[in-house]
């Protein structure tokens, strides 16, 4: 009986998602799913992607967190649309959610649209929102058993950010071990090591989402 309703509930979302992908491939929007744990630096990812490439793309933000506002208050100083969820317990977003934040943007004049879930290593995996593709982050300090541990979100990631790694000299973590399991699960999953705090490693992952939001717009030329 349980596992019916859960795979009821995983229908439910996927057809409301399906209708979200709808709208944002009409509009030529790419969206990501960005997931991690709490407190891997998704905000501050996120603050950094803004100033750098808020000149060339037309992005917006919406910040999912259980309760406060914090995040999405973060973002505005930065001046591009956002929008925040609470989900008032739920430790994930779902496309319902996403659905109801719609009205909040246009769509049409937006080329990029990051959707920071909870932070939770588990579940946001498992709910599609309508995105093109998840992006997760494991910083160095979680450790290098994640991906053995949680394999899901390594699994349904086409990136991974290896954050944090100005703290490599603090922690035994071994970004080879990482590297080599996270393949292991995903062997189609690119891989980029990086530090949002000194700048290390950013502008690769710059020109991943610089490419990817053209290829969406169908503009890959320009
Ligand atoms: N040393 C170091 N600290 C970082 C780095 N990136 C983020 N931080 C710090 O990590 C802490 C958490 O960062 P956030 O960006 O708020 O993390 P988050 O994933 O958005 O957290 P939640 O929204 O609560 O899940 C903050 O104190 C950041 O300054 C980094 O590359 N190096
Ligand atoms: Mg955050
Ligand atoms: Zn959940």
């Amino acid at each position: 009986m349980k596992i019916t309703v859960v795979r009821d509930i995983l229908e439910a979302n996927e057809r409301i998602a399906r209708q979200n992908k709808d709208l944002f491939d009409g509009s030529g929007t790419l969206v990501i799913n960005l997931m991690s744990s709490p407190g891997a630096g998704k905000t501050t990812l996120l603050e950094r992607t803004i100033d750098a490439l808020k000149d060339e793309l037309k992005m917006g933000v919406i910040e999912g967190d259980i309760q406060s506002s914090e995040d999405a208050e973060r973002i505005a100083k930065k001046g591009i649309p956002v929008v925040q969820i609470n989900t008032g317990g739920a430790c994930h977003l779902d496309g319902n959610m996403i659905r109801d934040t719609l009205k909040e943007f246009d769509l049409e004049g937006l080329e990029l649209l990051i959707v920071e879930n909870v932070g939770n290593l588990v579940c946001p995996a498992e709910f599609k929102l309508g995105e093109d593709c998840k992006v997760m982050i494991l910083s160095v300090t979680e450790g290098d058993d994640k991906p053995s541990k949680y394999p899901l979100m390594f699994r349904e990631s086409e990136v991974l950010l290896v954050n944090k790694v100005d703290l490599l000299p603090y922690v035994d973590t071994s970004l080879e071990r990482i590297t080599r399991e996270s393949l292991k699960i995903n062997p189609a999953l690119s891989i980029f090591e990086l530090s949002c705090k000194t700048g290390q490693g950013m502008e690769s992952w710059y020109q991943w989402l610089r490419e990817k939001t053209r290829a969406k717009l169908g503009d890959v030329d320009l």
